[in-house]
């Protein structure tokens, strides 16, 4: 009982303070804690399309922002592939390479093959601050492994957001299995704590869904001035499930998803009151029979066909439908 007592008095202060954190601050694990997503997933390049990577490679740019001025780390948990979390493919023989870029060639607004998408080579832009290989390592099973520290500086910056960005690469070098992990950005090299008003984001997100029918993920683009239509893209979703469009605007949207090891778009309108703000992409598990281990890339972009970012924390905070947004949107009817 004692016991139970301290154990309490430990974990209490640290969930209050955490529940009572601004939601930006929230958003440092990257998938972020709206997102509900259990792993990001790598496979190494000698595996099959069908197991859900379509190219072997993950990009993820990180934003700090310009006043901030104490270094920072980014801390990846499970970055070996082997032991827990990993996707097994005959025996664990895949090597994973993480790498930070940081400098001029980084930001993805201005250098865009920096973005990383439509299975480009030269996606490797900026100065190189650091790099480091994982196989099946007991050492990072199921733990983390700490990069940094790194002077905000050292980033390339991007005047939007006022904020120096920063880009972490998973390559699967050699091998065929899954390598499932995650991200937290960090002031310290030990502990999870949050830097304030940093996130992550990305043009081509791939992840592994949840082995359950009831947990529901999300993932948050962010819309910008000037678009008319987003193109919504998805690979090897096996059927599993829906992926609804929802944001203050729109109370819910189906999109198409595709099946085995391949595409599927479909085209969403997008409105006045949608612009500067994310939407909300729902996705929920097919009811019967479970779909295990299915990983999915998702993209989108512009009428213009330019990638468009998810945010692991939504700018703008989680969008919520808004019935009278709508009511004033549609046109009064004309009587004949
Ligand atoms: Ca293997
Ligand atoms: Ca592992
Ligand atoms: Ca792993
Ligand atoms: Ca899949």
């Amino acid at each position: 009982m004692k016991f139970h007592r301290s154990i309490y008095r430990i974990l209490f202060p640290g969930l209050l303070i955490w529940l009572l954190m601004p939601s930006g601050l929230k958003g440092q694990a990257v998938p972020g804690r709206d997102e509900n997503i259990p792993f990001l997933v790598t496979f190494g390049k000698e595996g099959k399309t069908s197991w859900g990577d379509d190219d072997f490679y993950q990009i993820f740019f990180i934003t700090i922002k310009k006043d901030v001025r104490e270094p920072f780390y980014i801390r990846v948990f499970d970055p070996d592939c082997g032991g827990e979390n990993d996707e097994i493919q005959g025996d664990f023989n895949t090597r994973s390479m993480f790498s930070v870029y940081g400098g001029k060639g980084v930001n993805p607004e201005k250098y865009e093959q920096s973005k990383g998408i439509k299975n480009s080579t030269n996606y490797k832009t900026g100065n190189l601050l650091a790099s480091q290989v994982f196989g099946s390592e007991a050492r990072y099973d199921n733990k983390y492994y700490t990069f940094g520290p790194f002077n905000p500086s050292e980033g390339d910056f991007n005047e939007r957001w006022d904020s120096f960005i920063f880009k972490i690469i998973c390559e699967g070098i050699i091998g065929d299995d899954g390598n499932l992990y995650r991200y937290f950005l960090s002031r310290d090299p030990n502990n999870n704590i949050p830097i304030e008003g940093a996130n992550a984001f990305t043009y081509e997100y791939t992840f592994r869904m949840w082995n359950n029918f009831k947990s529901k993920a999300h993932i948050y683009p962010y819309v910008d001035t000037g678009v008319v239509y987003i193109k919504q893209g998805n690979f090897d979703w096996d059927n599993d499930g829906s992926l609804v469009v929802v944001s203050k605007y729109k109370q819910g949207i189906n999109a198409n998803i595709s099946g085995e090891e391949d595409w599927s778009f479909s085209k969403i309108p997008i409105e006045q009151s949608e612009i500067g703000s994310s939407l909300d992409f729902q996705i929920s598990k097919r009811q019967g029979d479970l779909v295990k281990n299915n990983n999915v890339v998702v993209t989108i972009e512009n009428q213009f066909e330019e990638a468009l970012p998810f945010f692991s924390s939504p700018i703008g905070g989680v969008p919520v439908y808004q019935s009278s947004i709508k009511k004033q949107k549609i046109p009064p009817q004309k009587k004949q």
